[in-house]
Formats: structure tokens, sequence, C-alpha cells
């Protein structure tokens, strides 16, 4: 009894053991299938994650050569006539109405969404079998590409605001009138504008030689020595002015009296070190400013600030009084925005081209003839074209759910498109 019970419990414990080792070979198989599967999972979405980021970089390459063709193409697009068929002129021209959008606003338009197949390359696809996106393609999954285009100006059209790297004597032959109103517009005293002017036009030119006397000159020597000497005195890293133009304007906050005057780039009080009552207060000069684009001013884009800077808006004879210029910008601002110089609503059916300003006749009929004849060299009525003109490109790329998002900068360069910026979200 005692032997086979001793046996029995011998056989008990053999049979557990073995029941222990298949449970633990269960759970160890069992761990592995549920790694495998994990695995096997991620690697599917990452599968997945990769051909969709494939497929959205198609879809973008596709928003850049649709954003290339409507831009090298919009200014020798055929003119609105009222006899027009346009179905047919859609038949050989797909982006008719996006180019003469940007032609004649010189402002923004819009393409898309439409879908890009898959199988097709960028341009072949959007020149002939493009079209219009619809539900059923979200539900194919097929990708999506909307592009916006904006004309900032530049080139032979007129942009919205003055490029600072043209206000110089080599780039502009007007720079000083131009100089001379935006500091009168800020509000800085008549005394300091040369300062100001010709800190500018050293940091800008090629040359080292040092022009006038600004802010305090504390040695002889040419701009490299003023420098040198401004930035050793505020225990600095020493800094050189750029010789050539500025990528940004922020760039301003480096040059001598710019940067003894700081309330002139921000806004504010231009002289905070003297007594309360003799504070003066400045606009923001970058506010009119950009660095890019040409030398004229769209006057269907530019905002009454810049308008106000222009000569001929401002009187030529007495810029430091802005009274009429006050008047003449409001009185374009107002036509922009729908009212005549009487106050009544425009007749959209009486003009040709709405509220858009097209010609110098125009500009004098809305300001009643109060506007300087000088101001002609300075405005544009279109915007940007040719060589030197400065496009803002956003690229939205959508599919099965994700959203792809590019930003550029193009301006065009002996007819061919350059970028100056291009940023995608991640
Ligand atoms: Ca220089």
């Amino acid at each position: 009894m005692k032997g086979e019970a001793q046996r029995c419990a011998c056989g008990g414990a053999r049979g557990g053991s073995a029941l222990v080792m298949v449970i633990w070979t269960i759970a160890i198989i069992s761990a592995m299938v549920v790694s495998f599967a994990v695995e096997a999972k991620l690697q599917t979405a990452a599968n997945v994650y990769m051909r969709e980021r494939v497929h959205m970089d198609h879809l973008v390459d596709a928003g850049r050569v649709l954003a290339e063709m409507v831009i090298a193409k919009h200014q020798s697009v055929v003119d609105y006539s009222e006899d027009e068929n346009l179905d047919e002129l859609l038949e050989t021209d797909r982006w008719i109405q996006e180019k003469r959008q940007l032609k004649q606003t010189g402002s923004t338009t819009t393409i898309g969404p439409i879908v890009v197949d898959e199988r097709t390359t960028a341009s072949s696809g959007l020149s002939s079998s493009s079209l219009a996106a619809s539900p059923d393609d979200e539900l194919a999954n097929r990708g999506t590409v909307t592009v916006q285009i904006e004309s900032v100006g530049g080139g032979e059209g007129g942009g919205p605001k003055f490029n600072i790297n043209n206000l110089y004597p080599k780039g502009n032959p007007h720079y000083a009138e131009i100089w001379e109103n935006i500091l009168y517009w800020a509000g800085v005293p008549e005394d300091d504008h040369a300062y100001f002017i010709n800190a500018w036009i050293d940091w800008r030119d090629d040359d080292d030689v040092k022009m006038g006397d600004y802010g305090d000159n504390r040695k002889d020597g040419g701009e490299k020595e003023y420098y040198e000497d401004l930035c050793e005195e505020n225990e600095e890293e020493v800094y050189k002015p750029r010789n050539g133009p500025i990528p940004d304007l922020k760039e301003l906050a480096k040059i001598g009296p710019f940067r003894q005057h700081p309330g002139l780039l921000t806004g504010g009080v231009y002289n905070p070190e003297d007594k309360e009552d003799d504070q003066i207060v400045v606009s923001n000069i970058t506010e009119v400013l950009t660095v890019f684009g040409g030398d004229k001013i769209n006057v269907n884009l530019a905002s009454k600030d810049v308008l106000m800077c222009i000569p001929g808006i401002r009187s030529t004879d007495y810029p430091e009084d802005a009274e009429d210029a006050d008047l003449i910008s409001q009185a374009i601002i107002d036509w922009r925005g729908g009212l005549d110089k009487d106050g009544n609503q425009v007749d959209l059916e009486e003009e040709e081209t709405g509220t858009l300003i097209k010609s110098w006749s125009k500009l004098q009929e809305i300001t009643s003839d109060e506007i300087g004849k000088e101001a002609q060299e300075y405005i544009g009525f279109t915007g940007g074209q040719g060589d030197g003109a400065l496009y803002r490109i956003t690229i939205t790329a959508q599919s099965v759910g994700m959203t792809h998002v590019v930003k550029a900068k193009m301006t065009i360069r002996e007819s061919k498109p350059v970028y100056l910026e291009w940023s995608e979200d991640p």
C-alpha cells in the first residue's frame, strides 16, 4: 500500500511536472505568437505609413508642378471677352480661370482640390487626366492636392510694400524720397533722418566707405571699424555690415541708429531716455517694408500706411504734412472697400473691373485728381510679373485621412522658378 502510494505519488509528481512544462511551453509560445503578431502589426502600420508618405510626396510634387505651370503661363493667358466660350477655352487650357485671377488681381488664386492618380506622373496627370475631387475619390483612397498661389509683387509688377533692399543709390533712383517719406510717416524727427538713411545705405552697399555721421561716431575709419567699435563698447561679439541684400527685416536691429532707437522697429517711444514731456511716439517702419520684390507698389494691395509713403500721394513739396496723404490714401482704401469719393456704394454694373484699380486715370478719378503725377512712377496696377516676381505657395496634400502642408516662397530668375523657402509640416 505504502509502495503503491509512493509510486502513485511519484507518478503524480512526474505527471505534474510534465503538465507544468506543457503550460510553460504554451505560455512561451503564446507570448512569442503575441510578440510576432505585434511586430507584424507594427510592420504593417509602418508599411502603410511609408506608402502614404511616398504617396504624400507624390501629391506635393504634383502640387509644385501645378503651381509652377500656372505661374509661368498666367501673364500670357487670354483676357476675358464678353462673347467668349468658356467651355471651349477650358478644353485648351484647364487652368485659364486660375491664371486670369492671378493676373488680374495680382493677389491670390486657389487651385483644387484636384485628384492626382497614383499611377500617373505629376506632369502628365495634371495636364490632361486630372478631375475635380469627388466623394468617390475619398472612398477609393485617391489623394487630392490643393494649391494656393499668392502673388506678392516684384519684377515689373507692383508689390504690397517697399522692398528695402532696393532703397539705396544703386537700387532705386528715388530711394531718398521714399526713405524720407517713410521716416516722416513714422514720425522720426527731421534732423535724424540722415542718420538712418546713411547708416542703411552703408549696411546695404557693397563698399566699406562710411558715409556721413550717424549715431555716435566714435572713431574714424570705414564701416567695419564703426561696427567693431560699437560692438566692443557694448561688449558684444563683433559683427560686420551685410554689404548686400538683407534676408530679414530683423537685421535692421543691428544697424547703428536703428539699434539706438528700437522703438522704430516695433512702434513705440523713440527716445525713452528723454523726460516724458519730450518723448516722441513713432510707428513701426517694418509695417511698410519688405525684403523682396520690385520697386512699384500695387495700389490694389498696399495698406493705407504704405500708400501714405508714396511720393505724389504724400506731397513732394511738404512731405512733413500728412493731411493730404491721409485723404488720398483713404479715398483709395474706401474705393477698394466699395465706396466712392462721395461715400456712395460703387456701382459694380458700371465698373468694368469692379473695385480693382487698373489704370492711372481711374486712380485720378477715385482721388478727385488730388493725387500728384509723381506717384505714377511708384504705382503698379498688377501683381508681380517676370523676373524678380515673388509668390507664396501653399500646397495641401490629403490622402486617407492624412494631411500634409508645404509652404514655399518662390521667385523667377532668368525665366525659371527658384525656391527661396520650402517648409513642410512634420
Ligand atoms: Ca557697405
